[in-house]
């Protein structure tokens, strides 16, 4: 799953057209290079980002998903706003990657009638407090307890579980040890949890823990935690560095296959 981020910080001068021209040229870089899931957002979620209104947010994703629409990768939209996946849905989009797992009253009801898929993500907090004071007793258990939860949720709502994948939501609300953890024991949450597991770790602060390089210098970190997550449980990798990623998997796949 390859990362396009239509926030305005993401293009130097900002303006719309370039932000959109910058991202439709990004999204062909991308396919050229592999790309399995094409992950569009419109709401900047790195700790302490300011919110943006929904009419923003959709003035940013929906020029961009009837751009892509036809370009024939799915197209994700990640999104905790049930009136932005109701409209990406309509306008084409496959999948709603929902950061907050869906635990807002609406958007089960937002997604049920389509036949898209769905990422229930877990967050402890909201984005612009979530990192002051992580806190769990078992961090993999309490992830685990709520995905099952929100899981069963989507499935009370009318959602069939094949449409669901389920992701320990990597720096959201978690401490450097918290994210090890549930690295260390992906492959158990998920079991525990009986679905495959969606996991973003590029260019994490987690990947800057371990090896003391700046965010524009975690692409060989990057691509560890993207193996070690493939070889978890992981079955969908978030990434910004598409080719090199989809290099890295391609050996290890090639390997696992030959035994
Ligand atoms: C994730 C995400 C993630 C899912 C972001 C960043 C922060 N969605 N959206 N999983 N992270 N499902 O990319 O650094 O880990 S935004």
């Amino acid at each position: 799953m390859g990362i396009l981020n239509v926030t305005p910080d993401s293009f130097s001068d900002g303006g719309q057209f370039a932000a959109l021209d910058g991202a439709i040229s990004h999204a062909e870089r991308m396919i050229a290079d592999g790309v399995d899931i094409i992950d569009i957002g419109g709401e900047s979620t790195r700790p302490g980002a300011p919110p943006v209104s929904v009419e923003q947010e959709l003035s940013r994703v929906m020029p961009v998903v009837y751009a892509l629409r036809d370009c024939g990768k799915p197209l994700s939209v990640d999104t905790r706003r049930p009136l932005v996946m109701r409209e990406v849905l309509m306008a084409g989009a496959d999948m709603i990657n929902d950061i907050e797992g869906f635990r807002h009253p609406d958007s089960l009801a937002a997604v049920r009638d389509s036949d898209c898929a769905l990422c229930i993500m877990h967050m402890q907090g909201e984005p612009q407090s979530m990192q002051q004071a992580p806190h769990y007793d078992d961090v993999v258990a309490e992830v685990g307890a709520f995905l099952r939860e929100r899981v069963a949720a989507a499935e009370r709502a009318g959602i069939a579980r094949q449409r669901i994948c389920i992701d320990p939501g990597y720096g959201f609300g978690k401490t450097f040890d918290h994210n090890l953890k549930l690295l260390a024991w992906q492959s158990e949450l998920q079991q525990a949890v009986g679905l495959p597991v969606l996991a973003g770790l590029s260019r994490k602060s987690t990947i800057g823990h371990l090896t003391g390089k700046p965010v524009e210098q975690r692409l060989a970190g990057s691509l560890g935690a993207a193996l070690f997550a493939a070889m978890n449980g992981a079955r969908i990798i978030r990434v910004h560095d598409v080719a090199e990623t989809v290099d890295a998997l391609k050996v290890w796949e090639a390997a696992r296959r030959a035994r």
